[in-house]
């Protein structure tokens, strides 16, 4: 058997597995339905257990699924609903995630295509800043996207993603996920997360696009470096429980499947979603971009996800990239 159909076969096997949760599955049964002999059955076994999955066996009931681990790419790959993440390529330690998804596509990987990593050495922010990425704890992961959209529309996949991963965890963790233009996850101003974009264009068409996420899930406070300490929190921070990023993994993209096609035939569904989600707008706010600098009230954002500042002298701004920040209510800004 190649490499690919027994790879298939390993998601079969979990699938089987996963369906059964409250019994034992015999043997036999699995090896028919998988169309492969008992002793190959019973090394696939063990290729699971090797990846953190606990599964009983007992003679005579045949093999019983009692846990799995917290990221695997073989639970990722059963738990998703449409394209992305049909393909996973989960590694313990990369220098980014994002770098390996440019590489990927660049060869031609397919569209949703995930790099999901436990860990990240090189982990990046925009402009070349650092992303903290210690192990055991957070969501580090990149996705391949081949988006029929124009390039200066771009901004818009960073907040349709922004809106997928706040829907998601809102939905499955509880936390109230804001968004703070353009790629931050926010609760009560504190940052959660991050986007970055990246991609391969011509002037007039995206060859692909790579969404880099890095969310904070179990991480303690303490654990942060002091200097993000003071501004960053985690879904353990608040909700003093911790959640199995599979389930996150998954959650979000099947959400992102999901509004990548409303964006396709309906931007502005995705932007009033932007809107309902943002702690942005409506506040006072300072937005670097480049060498300049702006104040004002941050009113909307337009069609192609750019920011609509009100500056004190009554004028209008249009910003499309920066780096924001959420002054304080009293400050007197027009
Ligand atoms: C971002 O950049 O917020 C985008 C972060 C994207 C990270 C993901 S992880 C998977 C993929 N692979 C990568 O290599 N990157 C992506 P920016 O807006 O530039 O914010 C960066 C700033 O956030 C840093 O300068 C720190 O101040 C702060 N920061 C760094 N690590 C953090 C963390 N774990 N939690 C909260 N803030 C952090």
């Amino acid at each position: 058997m190649d490499k690919n159909s027994a790879k298939k076969k390993g998601i079969h096997l979990l699938e089987l597995l996963l369906k059964r949760k409250s019994g034992f599955l015999s043997g036999a049964e699995m090896s028919a339905a998988l169309g492969i002999t008992r002793a190959a059955l019973w090394k696939r076994i063990n290729a699971l257990r090797g990846k953190g999955f606990v599964i009983e066996a007992s003679k005579g009931k045949g093999y019983k699924l009692v846990s799995t681990p917290d990221l695997s790419a073989e639970e990722i790959k059963t738990s998703v609903k449409g394209t992305l993440g049909k393909e996973v390529i989960f590694l313990r330690r990369v220098n980014s995630t994002n770098d390996l998804a440019m590489k990927l596509a660049e060869k031609g990987a397919p569209e949703g295509t995930v790099v999901i990593a436990d860990s990240q050495r090189k982990g990046k922010g925009r402009l070349g800043r650092k992303w903290h990425s210690p192990p055991n704890a957070n969501i580090y992961m990149s996705v391949i996207l081949k988006p029929n959209i124009l390039p200066k529309d771009a901004t818009l996949l960073t907040l349709v993603s922004a809106v997928s991963c706040a829907s998601a965890l809102k939905e499955l963790t509880g936390v109230d996920v804001r968004i703070k233009w353009p790629n931050d996850l926010v609760v009560s101003d504190k940052k959660l997360g991050g986007i970055l974009l990246e991609m391969r264009s011509e002037p007039d068409r995206i060859l692909f696009a790579v969404i880099g996420i890095g969310i904070n899930v179990n991480m303690k406070l303490t654990d942060f470096p002091a200097d993000i300490r003071t501004f960053a929190t985690s879904i353990f921070k608040e909700t003093r429980k911790k959640h199995k990023r599979t389930t996150l993994v998954a959650g979000i993209l099947n959400e992102m499947d999901g509004k990548l096609k409303i964006l396709k035939k309906t931007p502005e569904v995705i932007l009033n979603e932007w809107r309902r989600l943002s702690s942005t707008l409506g506040r006072n706010v300072k937005v670097t971009s480049g060498k300049e600098t702006f104040i004002g009230l941050a009113v909307d954002i337009d069609e192609e996800g750019r920011l609509i500042l009100k500056t004190p002298d009554g004028s209008v701004r249009t910003i499309s990239s920066g780096d924001l920040t959420v002054l304080r209510e009293h400050t007197a800004v027009q």
